[in-house]
């Protein structure tokens, strides 16, 4: 078999990229490695252009956007519209008609470019909300091949979809794929509930009957390369990377707090800074012991939603420094920058709390990457929302509600002053589950399933 992956975003590698690039592109790319394959998707430029880049057994084949395709089925329909509602936001949701007509039409010009480059024998993995309606578009186009579908990012109960305009005809188009995977359970239980209300699907255990096809719905827990983010930990403070050197001379022996996301209001970062704030001021005598550092690479900037999250995380972290901050403190500092991974891993090793506090969220592979880098003699502690994916297999975190200041204020002070004995105790225990659902075990699991699935031949309809 061939295994052919395609996703929104298709960064092709340079040679020297393996050790910087995230763990998911990573995965992918050995994965595609050890079958040969295809890698398809947009190049991440606007323009005109349609290339192919060959690296080994392996094919980069990727195609610009238009500025208007890129306005639609990208900024629009997929970052204003699909983004919130998934993470449960309908009060953010944007909803225009024509960016879910680009949308569509971005799916069907993808359809029309990956269909001349199908074998056979591909196996077709397709990645994530900007490609829903793709395999619907494949099958259209005759391709009978077996293709699965990765949904990264949280899937709401139908009540929640259904707000959507023309959810129910998007959702529908889910039947061309023969395997659908899920972050947890709960996203699995609401996309087959969503199949039932809004499109009438018949539902036996995990297949799901519309039309003449059937689908397998199952969750497929993503992880990270466990392993060489230890690595990197380890090698971070021994070779005492240039930040790193930098935080230890501007810290000394301060406690710290790290949070590591996109700038994304799905991952509560103003609320977390309050939280912090919060915890600042019930407890007084900690005001010059402990420092907040968010570190929150900017993203999705051309969306308005995220322009305003940029300047309100500014004023709070503003606010808090100028009410709370010494002469020679500053409770918390915001740094809209990324950092190379291994700097990321030395900061994650360098703290004593991981404050993961997403409003919703997938997964949360900064979960796991905090617990991979601590040193197990001397682990921190891990705060983690209950609405990150990640919540469900790491229970021996220290769980809370991200809507609530006052709980996420006293789990900080909580996991500061966790003896040794209890942190590692829960370290071992995350770290053995992070260790088991790895990133490998992750791609293995859900390719055996995808292989593995009976083939549903029934046409299906397009959007
Ligand atoms: C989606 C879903 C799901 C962050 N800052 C820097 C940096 N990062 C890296 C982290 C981590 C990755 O970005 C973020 O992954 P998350 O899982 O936390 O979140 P999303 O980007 O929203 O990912 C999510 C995921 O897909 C996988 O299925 O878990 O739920 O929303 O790896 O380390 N990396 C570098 N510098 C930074 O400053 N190098």
């Amino acid at each position: 078999m061939r295994l052919v992956v395609v996703s929104n975003r298709v960064t092709i590698p340079d040679r020297y990229e393996k050790a910087t690039a995230g763990g998911l592109a990573v995965a992918l790319r050995e994965a595609l490695e050890k079958y040969g394959g295809l890698w398809f998707g947009w190049s991440g430029a606007v323009g005109e252009d349609t290339r192919q880049v060959q690296r080994g057994n392996v094919t980069y084949a990727v195609t610009d956007l238009t500025e208007a395709e890129r306005q639609s089925y990208y900024l629009g329909f997929s970052n204003r519209a699909l983004w919130p509602i998934m993470h449960y936001r309908l009060g953010l949701t944007e909803f225009q008609r024509s960016d879910y007509m680009g949308y569509l039409g971005v799916n069907r010009r993808f359809a029309r470019a990956l269909a001349g480059l199908i074998q056979p024998d591909d196996v077709i993995w397709i990645h994530d909300y900007h490609l829903i309606p793709l395999a619907a578009e494949l099958r259209r186009r005759g391709v009978t091949n077996r293709i699965g579908y990765f949904h990264h990012i949280p899937w709401p109960s139908a009540d929640v979809l259904g707000a959507l305009p023309f959810s129910a005809t998007l959702v529908r188009t889910l039947a061309a794929y023969d395997l659908i995977g899920m972050q947890t359970e709960l996203d699995v239980r609401n996309l087959i509930g969503g199949l039932v209300d809004l499109c009438g699907a018949r539902q036996e255990g995990r297949r799901v009957r519309l039309g003449a096809r059937e689908t397998l719905m199952q969750a497929f827990p993503i992880g990270i390369d466990v392993e060489a983010f230890r690595r990197l930990a380890a090698a971070s403070v021994r070779r005492a990377v240039t930040p790193l050197r930098a935080t230890r001379e501007s810290l000394g022996e301060r406690k710290l707090v790290i949070g590591v996301d996109r700038l994304d209001y799905s991952k509560g970062i103003v609320q977390r800074l309050e939280a912090f704030g919060q915890f600042l001021l019930s407890h007084p005598e900690q005001r010059g012991n402990v420092s907040l550092l968010q570190i929150a690479p900017p993203s999705r900037s051309d969306v308005p939603e995220y322009a305003e999250l940029d300047r309100m995380s500014d004023e709070v972290a503003g606010r808090l420094n100028a009410q709370l901050g010494e002469f020679d403190w500053t409770p918390i500092r915001v740094v809209k920058k990324a950092y190379s991974r291994t700097a990321l891993a030395g900061f994650y090793r360098r703290a004593q709390v991981g404050l993961v506090t997403p409003m919703r969220d997938g997964m949360n592979l900064v979960a796991k990457e905090y617990v991979a880098a601590q040193d197990p003699a001397d682990p921190g502690v891990l705060v983690l929302s209950r609405f990150a994916g990640a919540a469900q297999q790491m229970g021996e975190a220290l769980i809370v509600n991200p809507y609530d200041t006052h709980e996420v204020a006293e789990a900080i002070r909580t996991a500061l002053a966790m003896p040794k004995s209890e942190r590692i105790r829960r370290f071992e225990q995350l770290y053995h589950v992070i260790e088991t659902t790895d990133i490998d075990w992750w791609r293995r699991r859900y390719l055996e399933a995808l292989t593995g699935v009976p083939l549903s031949t029934g046409a299906v309809e397009p959007p």
